[in-house]
């Protein structure tokens, strides 16, 4: 897959009167290089809807596009991947449907990491780090601790999430992480685009690459 330093997750709870797309596009504008659409609440046609218009701004930006949850909508938009969680469908089936489409997987322990590396996902999650609000019935954190233990021991690309704010994000670069991902930080503050920047200052700063593909 391309290769990316900062993901942002839709999360709109945290911008209320502020339109999804815009708030998106705002972050792209700031620098991010992967979006994913989570909508734990809309309709399956209301999430189409958002996934074709996220797959039309993403297009246009040159950002990869990933869909949480839905492989038939990531499918028919024609998104870059999906993202699964531990209780979706298994990685194995997902291949099947998906192709060489990327898949990501979230994970909270070495066994999980190591077990989406051998099943062939693309990249996988690491969280969450810190406690978050943004996710709900979530695991405990699994602290900067499994962090380093992923980057000690995991090949694939692997980001962090959970948590992840301008002040803490020090520590989880400190622990080996080179991408990051964040929800509220991001979508809900009032200058997205100027917080992204300031992500990517952080990320520079600890040495993570881009534009390497692999
Ligand atoms: N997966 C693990 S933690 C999390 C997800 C989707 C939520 C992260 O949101 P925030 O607001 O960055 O803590
Ligand atoms: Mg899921």
């Amino acid at each position: 897959m391309k290769e990316f330093r900062l993901y942002a997750i839709t999360g709109e709870q945290f911008h209320p009167g502020r339109e999804m797309l815009e708030v998106m596009e705002e972050a792209i504008k700031g620098g991010v290089d992967i979006i994913q659409l989570r909508d734990k609440d809309g309709s399956p046609e209301e999430i189409l809807k958002k996934a074709k218009a996220l797959r039309e701004l993403t297009r246009k930006y040159g950002v990869t596009f990933i869909v949480n949850d839905y492989i038939d909508i990531a499918l028919e938009v024609d998104a870059d991947g999906v993202h699964l969680g531990q209780d979706d469908v298994s990685l194995t089936e997902a291949r099947r449907r998906l192709g060489n489409k990327i898949i990501g997987i979230s994970t909270h322990a070495i066994e999980e990491a190591l077990l989406a590396e051998e099943q062939g996902a693309d990249y996988i999650g690491v969280g969450p780090v810190f406690p978050t609000k943004t996710k709900v019935d979530v695991v405990d954190p699994v602290t900067t601790a499994y962090v380093r233990q992923v980057a000690e021991r995991i090949r694939i690309p692997f980001v962090a999430i959970g948590g992840i704010k301008l002040s803490n994000v020090d520590e989880v670069l400190a622990a080996g992480a080179t991408r990051i991902c964040a929800v509220s930080e991001i979508v809900g503050n009032s200058d997205v685009a100027g917080t992204c920047q300031a992500f990517l200052r952080k990320l520079e700063g600890a040495g993570a690459s881009h534009a390497v593909d692999r």
